[in-house]
């Protein structure tokens, strides 16, 4: 059984067919082949590109088939789900700057045919998703961000934060949290308190080896998106970005722990 990661979709349907097939983790019409092995998508599904409903919907469909073969698919929750599930529920609602929670969505790289895509089953398996894992020694987060801090001191306790943000109906925490994912690149840079941030959470909540995605590689380290086509491990081969940043033109990659 091995573990196989995809970094963040964006609404790239077609990449994301495409590399599930070129794993051997579905067959051409899209059955999950992947058996006992387990897929984990580090998120931002929707935005900035148009079918993030879809890879959506295919990713609720696999975590189904593979259930049934022994397999596991799962999600990471990222701010792009806490937003399209924002303005689901929020749609007209003003925030303090009198724009609605759906245009300032649609600032924020909000795609209007998701939003119409999107539905109550949607809301419901994003509810389910955790904003922080542990596999065996891999810690797994969405952002390169300290923000989960403030969410808890231990796993559980950051999971139930955002479940009950979710499950909440006061509108400045939710946009407040999502603010808050506008940290990046908290565990990089050139002195050494990247890696020290680094080194906090994995001794906060376990781990070894801690994996995100939330900052596309070719802007994280400034190259061709073109180009990147693997992860990128850093900050003393403690942390690994797995977000290939297909919305920028990288063909996107399948990394397997
Ligand atoms: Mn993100």
């Amino acid at each position: 059984m091995s573990t196989y990661l995809i970094g963040d979709l964006h609404g790239h349907y077609r990449d994301y067919e495409r590399l599930l097939v070129s794993e051997g983790l579905c067959d051409e019409a899209l059955n999950w082949t992947g058996g006992t092995h387990r897929l984990w998508i580090m998120v931002d599904f929707f935005d900035r590109g148009a079918s993030g409903v879809r890879c959506m919907d295919l990713t609720m469909r696999l975590q189904e088939e593979a259930a049934e073969t022994g397999g596991e698919v799962n999600s990471l929750l990222g701010n792009h789900e806490l937003m399209i599930l924002c303005a689901f529920r929020f749609r007209d609602s003003k925030h303090t700057d009198g724009l609605s929670v759906y245009d300032h969505c649609l600032r924020w790289g909000g795609i209007e045919s998701d939003f119409e895509g999107f539905t109550d089953k949607h809301a419901d398996w994003i509810r389910t998703l955790p904003a922080m894992v542990l596999l065996e020694d891999t810690l797994m987060i969405h952002a390169d961000a300290m923000l989960y801090v403030d969410h808890g001191l231990t796993i559980d306790a950051v999971n139930e934060s955002f479940r009950a943000l979710m499950d909440s109906d006061d509108l400045p925490r939710w946009m407040s949290t999502l603010a808050s994912f506008g940290e990046h690149m908290a565990f990089s840079g050139l002195d050494l308190t990247g890696s020290k941030r680094a080194e906090q959470l994995l001794s906060l909540y376990g781990g070894n080896l801690l994996v995100h995605g939330h900052t596309p590689i070719p802007f994280a380290r400034q190259i061709d998106a073109e180009t990147v086509t693997e992860a990128w491990e850093y900050a003393g081969g403690r942390c690994l970005n797995v977000d290939g940043g297909m919305y920028m033109g990288s063909p996107g990659f399948v990394h397997k722990l």
